[in-house]
């Protein structure tokens, strides 16, 4: 069919470029409907399995942890290796596991959809949001810019965890075991902050104790936030945004608990979903969910395909920018969260250390899921490749191992991250991570500001105002521009560049450098901390050889070459499958409805080996 409107050959930029983006359709293009409704059913099961898994106790199969708060906070607050460990692997045997099957299905469908609309595959079609073509090689420009700086926090976070879990667990030249960093996926590392503390006698900058002692709740956090961009001259929440937000976890119904911004395209109806809990960390990620919030107000006068961000990333960097100034130890104290303030080097290092942990630590993965996900959707990555190159990557880039042996044919690691079954690309948070820090730059100086960076609070600038409207007028622009048009605005630069990142970090790389004269920068793959199969609630093969981890038992695929881990007598029970028993008397399975059903039969598990005793 000839086209209605010749539209490659208009002359007005910007209709052009309405029109281009109006006619390319993504995954729309996929014309049999069929597929199209398997593709979103794919999609649906995805996002219910990751939302609704559950991890339950060994020992009491009926008390299950949810993801969101249950599982998040054991990896946050714990330091129990065996304890983090339960938590670790029981989310990726309760999402990662159930996800592989489809996933590899969705990948396929979602292939075919694009190529109908003329891309290669899933990826090159992301990759095409940035309208910058060569923009793999300038991100890897700016991730080996930064590497050095990571590999630095990582062998003094490193040395800092061998003195808490001993030298067995954590060895000094190896990747860091995954489960010991605070976090359910390793990406973010604040909540180890109090272990790895670098000035413990000099005041904490961590406001979470005095978030809680004042009371605080979700809505005073939201309210604390737009009151920052109010005051740096931004559009306030509209009325409606408050009485249609979700500001916690609604205890009578199951909802996907990973925050997410809305935008309903009709009246100002904007709206945010979010399971706040009360510390710094979601303090911080109410003000980027606000940033999403807030390009949507600033955006919403353009024409429907223009209100996006320049480019994904910069959607992501709004929040988090305004964030940089909230967090600093001055606009903390300002707001009454940060009692005394005091101006010592030991200090600061205190607060970039935490940012360091924030900002730092995340960087290699944010730049490693999609790298993983490119060669998925390009076919260099088989299904049966899947979890083997997540981990390579996962140990490539941060430097982490699994703390526990995968199982290549069952482990699908990569989905328990919630934005791989919930198919939200990832490269745009490392674009933001670096863009943040050149906006932050570019707001200092526009606000007056002159002094070191890490210790700017763009709202203090005499000329605030002008920073403000400059992001306000970079924000209107939504995507009518190729992105550097819009980067120009707040910044004079046409560039993303690791510069500001780096120059924020000053004070803190030269402190670790000197930290880590004895360590070994970087790690060696080989090594992988040792596993108590039975003491994480796994049991050995009846011959005896071979450690089955919990959720291998009576799945209906054979592990033990003897069958054991599937053996009837050990996995039927009256109500359907058994969970794990371990026991060390028979009084205690006797006491078990086991024992109804078997009445003859006592089994056991000792550390070595599945005992089966006829009484
Ligand atoms: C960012 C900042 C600090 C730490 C870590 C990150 C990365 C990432 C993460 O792994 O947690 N952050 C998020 O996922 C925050 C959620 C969101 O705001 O980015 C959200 C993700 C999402 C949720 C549901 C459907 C699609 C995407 N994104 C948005 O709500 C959004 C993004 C663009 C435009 C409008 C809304
Ligand atoms: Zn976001």
């Amino acid at each position: 069919m000839p086209p209605e409107y010749d539209w490659e050959n208009f002359s007005n930029v910007t209709v052009k470029r309405l029109f281009s983006m109006i006619t390319t359709l993504g995954t729309a293009a996929l014309e049999d409907e069929e597929k199209l409704e398997q593709l979103n059913n794919l999609l649906s099961e995805m996002e219910e399995i990751y939302s609704t898994g559950q991890a339950c106790e060994y020992d009491d199969p009926k008390t299950c942890l949810d993801l969101n708060p249950g599982l998040e906070d054991c990896m946050a607050d714990s330091t129990d290796y065996n304890r983090l460990l339960f938590c670790w692997e029981g989310w990726r045997d309760a999402a990662g596991r159930r996800l592989g099957d489809l996933y590899s299905q969705f990948v396929e469908l979602s292939n075919e959809a694009v190529r109908a609309d003329g891309w290669n595959d899933t990826g090159e079609y992301w990759r095409s949001w940035y309208e910058t073509a060569d923009l793999q090689q300038q991100l890897e420009t700016i991730y080996q810019d930064l590497q050095p700086l990571y590999q630095n926090l990582h062998a003094y976070v490193r040395r800092k965890l061998i003195n808490t879990y001993g030298a067995e667990m954590v060895n000094a030249e190896g990747p860091i075991p995954a489960h010991l960093l605070g976090n359910m996926w390793a990406q973010t590392w604040g909540n180890i902050y109090k272990l790895v503390i670098p000035f413990p006698n000099k005041p904490s900058i961590d406001v979470t104790d005095e978030m809680v002692r004042q009371g605080y709740d979700a809505r005073r956090m939201f309210n604390l936030s737009d009151e920052f961009f109010r005051e740096m001259g931004q559009i306030p929440m509209p009325g409606s945004f408050w009485d249609r937000t979700m500001f916690v976890r609604p205890d009578d119904r199951e909802v996907v608990c990973h925050a997410s911004a809305w935008d309903f395209y009709l009246d100002n109806d904007v709206r945010i979903k979010m399971c706040t809990k009360v510390n710094q960390e979601d303090l911080v990620t109410v003000h980027h969910e606000m940033g999403h919030i807030e390009y949507f107000l600033q955006y919403a006068h353009q024409p429907l395909p223009f209100r996006e961000g320049a480019n994904p990333g910069f959607h992501e960097a709004v929040g988090d920018l305004l964030a940089l100034s909230v967090s600093t130890p001055a606009h903390l104290n300002k707001v009454g969260l940060l009692p005394e303030l005091v101006d010592d080097p030991e200090v600061d290092i205190n607060f970039l250390m935490q940012m360091a942990l924030e900002k730092i630590a995340f960087l290699p993965f944010g730049y490693l899921i999609d790298q993983w996900r490119w060669r998925v959707f390009d076919g260099s990555t088989t299904k049966d490749k899947y979890n083997e190159e997540w981990w390579k990557l996962r140990t490539q880039y941060q430097g982490i191992v699994p703390p526990v042996p995968r199982n290549p044919d069952k482990d699908f690691d990569a989905g328990s991250k919630y934005h791989v079954p919930a198919n939200t690309p990832y490269i745009r948070y490392f674009v933001s991570f670096v863009i943040q820090f050149q906006f932050h730059e570019a707001m200092c100086s526009l606000s007056g500001y002159t002094g070191d960076l890490h210790k700017c609070d763009a709202s203090a600038g005499a000329m605030k105002d002008v920073a403000g409207s400059r992001l306000a007028e970079m924000l209107r622009m939504g995507k009518s521009q190729p992105w550097p048009e819009a980067f120009e605005v707040l910044t004079g630069d046409r560039e993303m560049s690791a510069a500001a990142i780096l120059q924020y970090f000053a004070p803190l790389i030269d402190w670790l450098e000197k930290q880590n004269e004895n360590e070994t920068l970087g790690w060696n793959n080989g090594w992988t901390p040792p596993y108590d199969c039975e003491g994480t609630g796994g049991f050995t093969c009846l011959e005896g050889s071979r450690c089955v981890r919990p959720a291998d038992k009576c799945d209906g695929i054979q592990d033990c070459d003897d069958n054991s881990d599937e053996d009837p007598i050990l996995c039927e029970t009256p109500n359907g499958r058994s969970s794990i028993y371990r026991a060390f008397s028979c009084d205690m399975i006797y006491s078990g409805n086991n024992m109804e059903a078997y009445p003859d039969i006592c089994f056991f598990f000792t550390s070595k080996h599945l005992l089966t005793i006829k009484l």
